[in-house]
């Protein structure tokens, strides 16, 4: 690909950051204020606009329902617009209340799944409000004990929960469905993976897609095997980026496998995906528990961003031939020589061409942000869970 091909699909990348990741987050043994951590809402998504000034390539933030909830939802949505930012994704959140003990859509009693399906049907209002296309579902829904439910009927009870919801999605929304191997469940969860993820999607119908979670994972799984098999199928919508060494840790993404990292990038290249017309919404879901958040998430874009612009230097004519005429090594040699390429220098020009900070996290650290909000801003929120 052509140098300038390749600038042209950088600048065309987007990459949206999640409210809760500019909030106080924690573990359930300790959670860690930090001085300057957005109050509210409009607090996080001038915090958001900030990493976009800097990066050029993080116009939205996606919210968490009831963790951003706000009276007017056109104060929000014309106060990230002066911000030259969007209200992104709408994630529900089915999984905080005393009601969820054994679930949430899939509990053996009726009353509760009525409840956690009408505050999904909430979350359409408020993306019909703000503009957002996509709802973004994840269930904590599961059992620890083997017997303790059906599993086959909590099955059904999430297909018809999912269906009603699907039903008052209107034209241009989408319904993302995230699967998670464990926890908070231990013995099953309902969605575990992107098969049964894949499955009621399919059921529904082409408004509703997976997201890959890439923490969602059992150690050593093949996230770009599924990238492909979900792009080759039209059925891939979203990501939730971060990284991870054991289980859902939440942590920056590329920060644990940079090399896992651009092979999932590599894929979306590979299958065109990249450019925001496709229709993959690429998130962020992160906390940051003891590190500078805004440094944090301009990292995580910038990290994201490297292993794009190692993809798309991929010779893909070399690596093709490679391939066709069973080359083994020199197949790996040219995803390596790419993987093994520093693009920094070219992702800092690219910065400097559009006249922003060749360094976003030196020009953060020089523009007096902290500062002025460490200043202005206390009592910061934590972030809905973790505590
Ligand atoms: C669940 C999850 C899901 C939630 C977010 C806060 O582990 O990944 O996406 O909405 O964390
Ligand atoms: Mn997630
Ligand atoms: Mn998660």
């Amino acid at each position: 690909m052509s140098l300038d091909r390749i600038k042209a699909g950088l600048r065309a990348q987007r990459i949206e950051t999640p409210s809760w990741a500019y909030a106080n987050s924690g573990t359930r043994f300790k959670v860690f204020p930090q001085p300057g951590v957005p109050r509210d809402p409009f607090e996080k998504v001038a915090d958001a606009a900030v990493v976009h000034r800097l990066t050029g390539i993080a116009p939205t933030v996606s919210l968490h329902i009831p963790w951003d909830l706000v009276d007017d939802w056109t104060k929000l949505r014309e106060f990230a617009q002066e911000q030259s930012v969007a209200l992104g994704a709408i994630n529900a959140n089915v999984f905080q209340d005393e009601d969820y003990k054994l679930g949430s859509v899939t509990h053996p009693d009726p009353r509760v799944r009525r409840k956690a399906t009408d505050h999904l049907l909430d979350c359409v209002d408020v993306m019909d409000a703000t503009g957002s296309q996509d709802i973004k579902l994840w269930f904590s829904d599961g059992t620890n004990y083997p017997g303790q439910d059906d599993m086959r009927s909590r099955q059904d009870r999430l297909a018809e929960a999912l269906a009603e919801v699907y039903r008052r999605l209107g034209g241009d929304q989408r319904m993302l469905l995230e699967y998670k191997l464990f926890e908070p469940a231990f013995y099953a969860t309902d969605v575990p993976d992107w098969g049964t993820a894949y499955a009621h999607c399919l059921e529904l119908g082409p408004k509703a897609q997976v997201v890959i979670d890439t923490g969602h994972h059992a150690p050593g799984t093949n996230i770009e095997f599924i990238v492909a098999f979900l792009l080759r199928q039209r059925k891939l919508g979203a990501f939730d980026f971060n990284s991870r060494f054991y289980a859902d840790d939440d942590l920056m993404a590329g920060a644990a496998d940079p090399f896992q990292l651009f092979r999932i990038m590599y894929e979306i290249v590979r299958g065109g995906a990249l450019d925001p017309a496709y229709g993959i919404t690429f998130m962020l879901d992160q906390c940051h528990n003891i590190e500078a958040k805004i440094p944090a998430i301009l990292r995580s874009v910038l990290n994201i961003q490297e292993a794009t612009a190692k993809a798309l230097l991929v010779d893909r004519d070399v690596l093709g031939a490679a391939q066709q005429s069973g080359d083994v090594l020199a197949a790996n040699a040219a995803l390596m020589d790419a993987f093994n390429t520093d693009v920094r220098p070219m992702l800092a020009q690219l910065r400097a061409d559009d006249g922003r900070d060749p360094d976003p996290i030196a020009a953060y650290h020089r523009s007096g942000y902290f500062e002025r909000i460490s200043a202005d801003r206390t009592g910061g929120v934590q972030a809905g869970w973790g505590a």
